[in-house]
C-alpha cells in the first residue's frame, strides 16, 4: 500500500468513519474543518486537523484550498466521503493533476454517471434494462411535451444533472405537462445550474433497490449484495435494509449479474452503487449509479463482514481485491436508521442546538456511526444527519425486535430528532411483514404517533425509588442494632 497519509475532505459522521478505517490500516489521517466545526468529533479524532476559514459550507467545496492543504500536510491521497466534492469529476481530476490519489473512481466515470442521460444510454448499450424515455437532453418544453405524449402518461420529468429528487415532477395528464416541466426545469437551474431535462415512463409503486459494487484496478469486480432503500421521505432515505427482505431469489441473482457485468464492461474501479427500480411485476430498471461511498454502506458491511471503506482505500492505493465473489457470503439482516436532527411534530423541520444529555444504544448486534457526544452543538449549516443506528440479526423478525430494543435505549436531550418516527415504523405491521415500496412513508405518516417519549425520566424515577429503598434498609439496620 502506497498510502501513508490521507486528507479527509468531509465532515461529520463519515469523516469519523474514514478516520477509523485509517487507524485500523495504520494510515495517518488529516481532518479539515470550518470555523463553525471546531467542536466536531472528527477534528479531535484525526491525527492532524486544519481549519478552513470562510463560509461554513463553501469551505468544504474549495478545491484549490483543499488540494494545497493536502500537499502541505504531505498526504498521498484524499478521501472525499459523501456529499461535498465526492462526485465532482473536476475535483478527482485536480487531485490527479497534483499528484494526489483521489480515493474513488476515475474522473471519466464520475462524469459519466453524473450525467443521467449519458449513463442511461451507456448502460442500455451494454444490455442493462432502462426505463423507456427521451434519449437526448431536453431544454424546450414543447419538444419535451411531444415526447411525453409518445411515451404515454404517467411520465416523470427528471433533471439530467440532478439528484436527490430535485428537479423531478410526476405528470399524470397531458394538460399539466408544460407547467410541471417548467417547475422541474426551474428547480434544476436553481440547484444544479443546468436546464437539461429528460422524460421517462413513470413506474408505479416501485421498490428502490441498489447493488453495492467493489472493483479494483485489475478488472476484479465483486458485488456485496443489495440494499432496499424504499423507505424514504421527500427523496431522503430514512431506513435502509440489507438484504432486501421482499425480493425473490431470481430477481436478486439477476440484479447481481447485471450490476457486476456492467461495471466490468465499463472498467469501473473503486466502490459504487447501482440503483434500480423494481416494479410490481418484478421487472428491473436501472435508474442511476452513485460513484461514492454511500451513507448506508454500514448495512452492507454488517452482512458481508467487509470493511468497505478500508478496501476502498487499498484499491485506490493500487492493491488487488483481497477476496473473490465465491469467498463471500452474506449473512442475516441489517437495518440502518438515519437519526436526523429534525422535529417530526413540525413537519420534520431541521433542529439545532446543544445535546445536553446523550445515551446511545449498545449491546449485541448494534452499531452506531455518529458525530454525537454530550455537549455537542448541532449546527444549522449542515445536513441534519447526526447518527446512524445499525442493527443486525440472523433473520428479519429478529432484526426488527433488535431495532425496537435499540431505539428504546436511545436517548437524546436538547434537540428534537426523528427517533419517534423510527419507533413508529418498527411498530408498524406492514414494516414488520416487509410489505413496503417507495410510497410506504407517504401513506403511513399521517397515522403515526410522533410524540417524543422521555424514557430517561422513567429511568430516573426508578433510580430515585431504589435510593429510597436503600435509605429504608439503612434505617432498618440501625433499628436492628438498637
Ligand atoms: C422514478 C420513479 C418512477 N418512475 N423514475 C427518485 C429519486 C431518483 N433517484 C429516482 N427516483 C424515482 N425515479 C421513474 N421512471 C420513482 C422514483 C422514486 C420516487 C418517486 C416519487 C416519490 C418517491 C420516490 C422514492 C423513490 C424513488
Amino acid at each position: 500500500m502506497r498510502i501513508k497519509k490521507i486528507l479527509i475532505a468531509s465532515r461529520g459522521e463519515i469523516a469519523l468513519r474514514i478516520i477509523r478505517a485509517c487507524k485500523e490500516l495504520g494510515i495517518r489521517s488529516v481532518a479539515i474543518f470550518s470555523e463553525a466545526d471546531v467542536e466536531g468529533i472528527w477534528v479531535r479524532k484525526a491525527d492532524e486537523a486544519y481549519p478552513l476559514l470562510g463560509d461554513p459550507l463553501r469551505v468544504y467545496l474549495d478545491i484549490d484550498k483543499i488540494i494545497s492543504l493536502a500537499k502541505k500536510a504531505e498526504c498521498e491521497a484524499i478521501h472525499p466521503g459523501y456529499g461535498f466534492l465526492s462526485e465532482s469529476a473536476e475535483f478527482a481530476k485536480a487531485c490527479e493533476e497534483n499528484g494526489l490519489i483521489f480515493i474513488g473512481p476515475k474522473p471519466e466515470h464520475i462524469a459519466l454517471f453524473g450525467d443521467k442521460i449519458a449513463s442511461k444510454e451507456a448502460m442500455k448499450s451494454i444490455g442493462v434494462p432502462v426505463i423507456e424515455g427521451s434519449q437526448k437532453p431536453l431544454r424546450d418544453k414543447k419538444k419535451a411535451h411531444r415526447i411525453a405524449r409518445e411515451i404515454g402518461y404517467p411520465v416523470i420529468i427528471k433533471a439530467a444533472f440532478g439528484g436527490g429528487g430535485r428537479g423531478m415532477r410526476i405528470v399524470e395528464s397531458d394538460e399539466e405537462f408544460e407547467a410541471l416541466f417548467e417547475a422541474a426545469q426551474n428547480e434544476s437551474m436553481k440547484f444544479f445550474g443546468k436546464k437539461e431535462m429528460f422524460v421517462e415512463k413513470y413506474v408505479k409503486n416501485p421498490r428502490h433497490i441498489e447493488v453495492q459494487i467493489i472493483a479494483d484496478k485489475y478488472g476484479n469486480v465483486v458485488h456485496l449484495g443489495e440494499r432496499d432503500c424504499s423507505i424514504q421521505r421527500r427523496h431522503q432515505k430514512v431506513i435502509e435494509i440489507a438484504p432486501s427482505p421482499n425480493l425473490s431469489q431470481e430477481v436478486r441473482k439477476e440484479l447481481y449479474r447485471i450490476a457486476t457485468k456492467a461495471m466490468f464492461r465499463l472498467g469501473y474501479e473503486s466502490v459504487g452503487t447501482i440503483e434500480f427500480l423494481i416494479d410490481e411485476n418484478d421487472d428491473i430498471y436501472f435508474i442511476e449509479m452513485n460513484t461514492r461511498i454511500q451513507v448506508e454502506h454500514p448495512v452492507t458491511e454488517i452482512i458481508s463482514g467487509i470493511d468497505i471503506v478500508q478496501r476502498m482505500i487499498e484499491i485506490a492505493g493500487g492493491d488487488k481485491l483481497r477476496f473473490l465473489q465465491e469467498e463471500l457470503s452474506l449473512r442475516g439482516y441489517a437495518i440502518e436508521f438515519r437519526i436526523n436532527a429534525e422535529d417530526p411534530r413540525k413537519n420534520f423541520f431541521p433542529t439545532s442546538g446543544s445535546v445536553t444529555r446523550y445515551m446511545a444504544p449498545g449491546g449485541p448486534g448494534v452499531r452506531m456511526d455518529s458525530l454525537l457526544y454530550t455537549g455537542y452543538k448541532v449546527l444549522p449549516y449542515y445536513d441534519s444527519l447526526i447518527a446512524k443506528l445499525i442493527v443486525w440479526s440472523l433473520d428479519w423478525e429478529g432484526a426488527v425486535k433488535k431495532a425496537k430494543r435499540a431505539l428504546d435505549e436511545f436517548y437524546i436531550e436538547g434537540i428534537a430528532t426523528n427517533i419517534p418516527l423510527h419507533r413508529a415504523i418498527v411498530e408498524d405491521e406492514d414494516f414488520q411483514k416487509a410489505h413496503f415500496n417507495t410510497n410506504y412513508l407517504d401513506k403511513k405518516l399521517s397515522e403515526f404517533d410522533l410524540e417524543m417519549r422521555n424514557s430517561i425520566e422513567e429511568e430516573e424515577k426508578k433510580m430515585k425509588r431504589i435510593q429510597k429503598v436503600i435509605e429504608a434498609i439503612k434505617k432498618n439496620k440501625l433499628s436492628y442494632r438498637q
